[in-house]
């Protein structure tokens, strides 16, 4: 079977309760619940991890190249920072999608920059939660036609 990774960052266990104003009121773990639904209609699985914990990131990203079709991935804060989530990122053949529930472009300078953005395949920002289906449905349509399920061989 197909699978999606849905990897998020720093704070965003925190959904539902942070910032509402910025974040909304939806939970990682409706989030969670919305694109496994997704997934499941589709006949494809979905892994989800999250972790405030740069390296642990890391070692999601390099475990997803054994498993994963795709990354759904809302770094958090590493997003503007982390030359390791990127490096992974570079070296993993796994496409990933860069999701932000705010539009990050209207907000602070320091978050106009993301380090991820020019290893990803493409970025959704600043759709609310909804980002993350949509990147999702992005990958399923992409691999309609693909019968390799990912796994390693
Ligand atoms: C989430 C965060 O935690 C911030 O650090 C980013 C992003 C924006 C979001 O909009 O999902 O700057």
């Amino acid at each position: 079977m197909k699978e999606l990774l849905l990897l998020n960052g720093p704070n965003l266990n925190l959904l539902g309760e942070r910032e509402p104003g910025v974040y909304g009121a939806v939970t990682l773990e409706d989030i969670e619940r919305q694109v496994r639904d997704i997934c499941k209609q589709e006949g494809w699985q979905l892994k989800s991890f999250q972790s405030n914990h740069e390296g642990d990131l890391v070692d999601a990203i390099h475990e997803a190249r054994h498993s994963s079709k795709g990354i759904i991935f809302n770094p958090g804060a590493y997003t503007h920072t982390s030359v390791a989530l990127r490096d992974a990122i570079s070296g993993v053949n796994v496409p990933m999608i860069e999701v932000h529930i705010s539009n990050v472009h209207k907000r602070e300078s320091f978050r106009h920059t993301s380090l991820l953005s020019p290893v990803s395949w493409g970025q959704i920002v600043g759709l609310g939660p909804i980002g993350y289906q949509l990147a999702a449905k992005a990958f399923i349509d992409h691999f309609k036609e693909d019968t390799d399920d990912g796994e390693a061989k």
